[in-house]
């Protein structure tokens, strides 16, 4: 199962941790390009009346979230900074500059934020980082009452996961439907999964974690992962057999989890399972990529195969989406959106347990396309590398 050469200079240049023997070349892909997909306001309207309305441009957008009860967009700038979006503009000052303790080589940086569901209490999120030791690290930030700062120097350091390569650092906090903070790992990285985490249950790499992350009894957290996994893994997991789950969602109105776990060479794929049916399921890496037989000696017996998976011909890095639930979307709503770090073509299906169905393109287009995120009322983002991030909208 060695790299083949072809694609390596797309996957140098891949965020997300597409294939390669190597960590990708530092700084590759990372700078932001003033050009690609920053054009107009709104772009023309896709085969299925949906169109891009940019909100803002930015230095790595990684990620948008919205903290609940309020109306305003905080955005992720992968080399360690997060902006608010206010009343439509972007706000100079940055709300929190962790740069200095952020590493952003490879596919490392400020990866995501998510807020409390209990947000109105104290104001606190959780962010996922890269640190300067190219360790991950979960920490908890309390935004101030005006929404317009976070003092760094109140950083609570909820989790860390010793790391040792630049790539596959997972990088998504999601709180779930039971609000509990979701946490995607990548396997650490390189490529093989040379220390076999997919499948070691006691490895927190290669795996979604479920935790409290609320500070209780003298601990940091409490981990929270699948009841049915007790004893025989790290309390903290909860789905396990992943690569890198760079982006994962739960559907806002079934529960159903739709896991985009990027490929290495030969497949890029999407899990979907209905709700409560992630815990203590294994996704097969790195017994299989995607469908295929990879490490020949890991077994992942009973493992839940993908629902959806493309080749290098179709892309280079799956960036996982969101079932659709907003109502003003409707040639999308109930079918899940995805795309992929290089290919610029929006895609989305019928998600189903066994297969995805009608699979098709959306008909707009957003260059190395990092990530898609979902506000408090359901509406949809995409946030491309290159600088702009857009919500969907008729
Ligand atoms: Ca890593
Ligand atoms: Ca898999």
């Amino acid at each position: 199962m060695l790299a083949a050469p072809v694609g390596m200079a797309l996957c140098a240049l891949v965020l997300a941790g597409c294939g390669g023997d190597d960590e990708e070349p530092a700084g590759s892909g990372a700078a932001p390009s003033t050009e690609a997909g920053s054009g107009s306001a709104r772009t023309g309207p896709g085969q299925n009346g949906v169109t891009l309305e940019k909100i803002g441009d930015f230095d790595q957008p990684v990620f948008v979230a919205q903290p609940p009860g309020r109306e305003e967009l905080y955005v992720v700038e992968r080399p360690g900074r997060i902006r608010v979006v206010r009343d439509g503009a972007v706000e100079d000052a940055p709300v929190l500059d962790i740069s200095d303790r952020v590493s952003d080589e490879g596919e490392q940086g400020l990866l995501s934020i998510a807020f409390d569901p209990d947000f109105a209490d104290a104001r606190l999120l959780y962010a996922y980082y890269t640190d300067s030791a190219g360790d991950q690290r979960v920490v908890e930030y309390q935004l101030s009452k005006d929404g317009g700062s976070i003092d760094a120097s109140g950083e609570r350091e909820v989790l860390k996961m010793d790391d040792f390569a630049s790539n596959h650092n997972g990088g998504l906090l999601l709180f779930g439907p039971d609000e509990l903070l979701y946490i995607g790992t990548g396997d650490g990285g390189i490529a093989d999964d040379p220390e076999r985490n997919g499948q070691d249950p006691q490895s927190l790499l290669g795996k979604i974690l479920r935790i409290d992350p609320g500070q209780a009894g003298g601990r940091p957290y409490t981990p929270r992962g699948a009841p049915s996994l007790t004893g025989r893994a790290a309390p903290e997991v909860y789905s396990y057999g992943l690569r890198n789950p760079w982006r994962f969602s739960f559907d806002r109105d079934t529960a159903a989890l739709a896991i985009g776990d990027v490929g290495q060479n030969s497949l890029e794929e999407i899990d979907y399972v209905a709700a409560g049916e992630g815990a203590g399921a294994n996704f097969g890496w790195s017994a299989f990529e995607g469908t295929d037989r990879f490490n020949s000696d890991q077994r992942a017996e009973g493992h839940i195969p993908p629902v959806l998976t493309y080749g290098p011909d179709e892309g280079c890095a799956v960036t996982g989406g969101y079932v659709v639930r907003d109502p003003e979307l409707s040639s999308l709503y109930g079918r899940y959106l995805y795309g992929d770090f290089c290919n610029p073509e929006l895609r989305s299906f019928v998600p189903g347990e066994r297969r995805a169905r009608d699979d098709g393109e959306v008909g707009i287009e957003v260059p190395s396309l990092s990530s898609f995120a979902e506000d408090t009322r359901g509406r949809i983002y995409a946030t491309s590398l290159d600088g702009p991030v857009f919500r969907l909208v008729p």
